[in-house]
């Protein structure tokens, strides 16, 4: 029997960024919560002391009685669902929820929302550029590292909102009706997560659920929905494309983005480099479009969108050679993307130099074997797994480097003027850096310390 009234009371389970935000949303509701947390001390339990000195946080191995006692749980993103206690809590009639469907319940602003195995922050801080430079009123969070749930505190609520969502986040989402919603791409990843491919996919298709207009990729069969009843289709890719749909043609001897058969953009004015970043730019125009943000304001911000840091960033150019950072290419289908998006972009006779390497996370190197032989002339493996890629790269000459000061001098040395030097290391940083972002300012420093 329950010690707790259970009608009204919540536990959220994780004491993160996530946690954190959803118990300063209930607290401000006034409604009964308490926070459970798997470790023994979550680095945010002092602060969340301080802040709710009455409200109780378990922290240790769940408690499957405890969690039988709630309404409702709120899992944060980093814990699985499939853990037993929350699976017997379930089975006890307890529903799981996330932030998301709180979020959802509260606001009716319309929402853009985007997954995608990558490229979602990128879209997502394109979008929400988008729609500031044409005056909305915009909020945009999730994944992105802003939790959803504190994007209402910023004071006036938002007429849109545009949220970067993982497949972690959608496991927990049931009642997103957004706006418009895509899935960008799917390859491979978090599969430490999940148990196969199939849990994955299907985890990032909760997005479309109750959409009005679905934006698909058409170049990526992954990324379109089993069923789209009730909801109206709009593909991107880098073929011409169908009336309503995005895509690329000629135009006026250039190569054009085009709506149907209206020409929107030149291809070469955009400001973020590589053919994987038109396909981006597609995409955002077509979630723009559906909640009818105007052309012209969004050709503008695509053409002064210099990209995010860390992502097929140009860092310098020296002795005309161009030194790309794309340390968060953390997957192999990441840098897959840098690697022929860059390549296609090649002038004649130039080349790639790709630096690879890192925490390797299971993966299979091979597929990078054929981009690498069209397009790279020198390919340099640092850190842990160096050796594990080696062995999957067929017909590919690497060189071996134990710092990536030395694969930046090394590559440096066997550029051409026009070639590219390229950071995608297809890996996590966590062998040799605390993350992919001091990995890139390390790959920069090199870079600068260079004659
Ligand atoms: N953890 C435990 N026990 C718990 C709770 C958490 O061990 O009881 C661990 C998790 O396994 C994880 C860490 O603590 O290693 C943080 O988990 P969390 O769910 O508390 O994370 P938050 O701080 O709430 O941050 C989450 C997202 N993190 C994850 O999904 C792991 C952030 O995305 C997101 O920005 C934030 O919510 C706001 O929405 C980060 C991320 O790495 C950047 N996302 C993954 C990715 O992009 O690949 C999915
Ligand atoms: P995410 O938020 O999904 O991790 P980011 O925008 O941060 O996405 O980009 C992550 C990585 O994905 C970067 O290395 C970037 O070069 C790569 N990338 C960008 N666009 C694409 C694309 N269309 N397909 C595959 N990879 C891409």
């Amino acid at each position: 029997m329950s010690l707790i009234a259970t009608d009204s009371f919540k536990i959220i389970i994780g004491l993160g960024q996530t946690g954190m935000s959803c118990a300063r949303f209930l607290a401000a509701k006034g409604l009964r919560f308490a926070v459970v947390d798997t470790r023994e001390e979550p680095p945010l339990a002092a602060e969340f002391r301080s802040v709710f000195p009455t409200i109780e946080l378990r922290c240790g191995a769940l408690d499957t009685e405890f969690l039988q006692q709630a309404s409702e749980l709120i899992l944060s993103p980093g814990v699985a669902c499939a853990l037993p206690e929350i699976q017997s809590a379930i089975a006890h009639g307890v529903s799981v929820i996330g932030d998301i469907d709180l979020f959802c319940r509260e606001v009716t602003a319309p929402i853009i929302a985007i997954t995608g195995s990558n490229a979602k922050s990128t879209v997502t801080t394109l979008v929400g550029k988008m729609a500031a430079d044409a005056g909305v009123s915009v909020g945009v969070g999730g994944n992105i590292g802003i939790p959803v749930l504190d994007l209402l505190s910023e004071g006036a609520r938002h007429d849109l909102y545009v949220l970067e969502l993982s497949s972690f986040q959608l496991e927990t989402t049931h009642e997103l009706k957004a706006a418009a919603a895509t899935v960008l791409n799917i390859s491979p990843d978090h599969l430490d997560r999940y148990t196969d491919m199939q849990a994955y996919y299907l985890a990032k298709h909760r997005i479309y659920r109750g959409c009005s207009v679905c934006v698909v990729n058409r170049d990526d069969a992954l990324t379109v929905p089993l069923m789209a009843i009730g909801m109206s289709k709009v593909s991107f890719g880098l073929s011409a494309p169908d009336l309503k749909d995005f895509g690329l043609a000629e135009y006026e001897g250039a190569e054009w983005i085009f709506k149907g058969l209206t020409p929107i953009l030149p291809v070469d004015s955009i400001g973020i480099k590589g053919q994987h970043n038109v396909a981006n730019v597609m995409a955002a125009l077509a979630l723009g479009h559906a909640v009818n943000l105007p052309f012209d304001a969004m050709v503008k911000s695509i053409q002064s969108f210099q990209g995010l840091p860390h992502r097929c960033q140009t860092v310098a150019i020296k002795q005309g050679v161009v030194y790309v950072n794309d340390s968060k290419g953390t997957n192999v289908g990441a840098t897959l993307a840098a690697i022929e998006g860059l390549g296609q972009q090649l002038p004649e006779g130039s080349a790639l130099h790709v630096i690879l390497g890192g925490v390797g996370k299971d993966q299979s190197f091979s597929e990078l074997s054929e981009p690498l032989q069209r397009y790279a002339r020198s390919v340099h493996l640092i850190g842990r797994d160096a050796q594990l890629i080696a062995n999957d790269l067929q017909g590919v000459r690497v060189e071996h480097q134990t710092t990536l000061q030395a694969s930046v001098v090394d590559a440096s040395q066997k550029a051409q003027p026009g070639d590219i030097v390229l950071l995608s290391p297809a890996c996590a940083s966590f062998d040799m850096f605390s993350g992919y972002d001091h990995r890139g300012n390390v790959f920069i420093e090199a870079v600068e310390s260079l004659p």
